[in-house]
């Protein structure tokens, strides 16, 4: 039996409540755990709604504030580990699902498929959904280019939504993440990654289910709130690097169906808002720490203070950029920062308009194929 947990921060709580009735309405469910960013709105109407969940649905309904358990940021992180120690501290369930608070395409069938999967006997399952061309932008370039990079030999690099929220872990997987320091120390945006990277690690047997209606959830509204998202993301997976990874495990994905024409016509970000964020912003500190990168990357960049280039950040010179990022990158570094967004920013653009212009089927294709040209370059150097 199974006990489901949503992290959640400033969401709006009718969303979150009709998820939570989804999920007590499901059989194999015995409690749901809500756990919140902080007492906010959307936390104290929820504490007021589980009373009559709880009657209702004949279970319990949980929600808590996370406890501070890492040493970055306090975010996501915290959130998803203090479900992890309530699942493992308070309960004796055997799987704990995850799901993100802000859905509005959930329902009982992604429950019943994750357990599907952990009934064949799978330690982990992950949901994947179809994408437009141009969302998962982070996920793309930074988080499957790094591990392609840095573990071509793993199957780290063809997890498809490796940020994704949405998981099942069986018992035994929730007790190895929550005594992995590394884990519990991730308390940002870096966690997805941080799960992700010590299940494969530990060579867990990974699932992942197709959800074909896809993720609709909140968008955000700059591409700036993703700076944050960014930096974390690549920080994770920069401290990650001196890790060794075993090769393969065992990795079944499901077969994915049609894509929605919605999702194939979805533009996933605003291209002229981006246009003027690569031209703003610039330090003459940021200017000098493009010494470390190949001429036309520093000719490019500093070309865009003013006018907008990136025709130059194509996926070799990506390829070389990722490397001294990993090398150089200082998170704590506000022109750091500044720059590794607008360095991912330029080759988003590019990729817009030399991939993702040519049409859906083309570019689906092209990422893929790009992963396994960034893993095949990387496979026998060691990283
Ligand atoms: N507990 C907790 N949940 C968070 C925090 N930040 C984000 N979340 C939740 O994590 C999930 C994913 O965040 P979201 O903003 O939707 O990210 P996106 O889906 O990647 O755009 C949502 O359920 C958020 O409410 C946090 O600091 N603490
Ligand atoms: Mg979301």
């Amino acid at each position: 039996m199974s006990l489901v947990a949503f992290p959640f921060k400033n969401e709006d709580p009718e969303v979150l409540i009709g998820n939570v009735k989804v999920a007590l309405s499901h059989p194999r469910v015995e409690e749901v755990l809500c756990v919140g960013a902080s007492e906010d709105r959307c936390f104290t109407a929820l504490a007021e709604a589980s009373p009559k969940l709880e009657k209702e649905h004949g279970k319990p309904v949980k929600v808590i504030v996370q406890e501070r358990i890492g040493e970055l940021r306090p975010g996501k992180g915290d959130g998803m580990n203090t479900a992890l120690k309530y699942f493992l501290e308070e309960t004796s369930y055997r799987r704990l699902h995850f799901y993100d608070a802000d859905i509005v395409s959930f329902s009982q069938e992604w429950i019943t498929k994750a357990e599907e999967a952990a009934d064949q006997g799978f330690d982990v399952v992950r949901h994947y959904f179809p994408r437009a061309s141009t969302d998962a932008m982070i996920t793309w370039h930074i988080t499957r280019t790094g591990f392609a990079i840095l573990w071509p030999e793993s199957t780290l690099p063809w997890i498809e939504q490796p940020l994704g929220g949405e998981l099942l872990l069986s018992r035994s997987v929730a007790e190895q993440l929550l005594n992995d320091e590394r884990v519990r120390r991730q308390s940002d945006w870096g966690i997805d990654t941080l799960y992700t990277f010590a299940i494969v690690q530990n060579q867990f047997s990974l699932y992942e289910t197709y959800i074909g209606v896809g993720k609709l959830h909140k968008l955000y509204g700059k591409l700036t709130d993703l700076k944050t998202m960014l930096i974390e993301c690549f920080s994770a997976i920069q401290s990650l690097q001196g890790e060794r990874v075993p090769k393969g495990g065992t990795h079944r994905i499901e077969y994915p169906g049609p894509v929605p024409q919605k999702v194939r016509e979805k533009i996933g970000y605003d291209v002229e808002g981006s246009l003027s964020l690569l031209a703003e912003g610039w330090t003459p500190r940021q200017e000098e720490l493009l010494a470390y990168f190949p001429d036309k990357v520093q000719e490019g960049m500093l070309a865009c203070r003013s006018f907008p280039r990136f025709g130059f950040m194509d996926e070799d010179t990506w390829y070389r950029v990722y490397q001294i990022l990993l090398e150089h990158f200082d998170p704590t570094d506000r022109d750091w920062q500044e720059l590794i967004f607008r360095l991912w920013l330029a080759r988003v653009l590019e990729y817009t308009v030399t991939v993702a212009l040519r049409g859906y089927d083309y570019a689906l294709h092209y990422l893929h194929q790009m992963v396994s040209r960034y893993a095949a370059q990387a496979f026998g150097k060691g990283g």
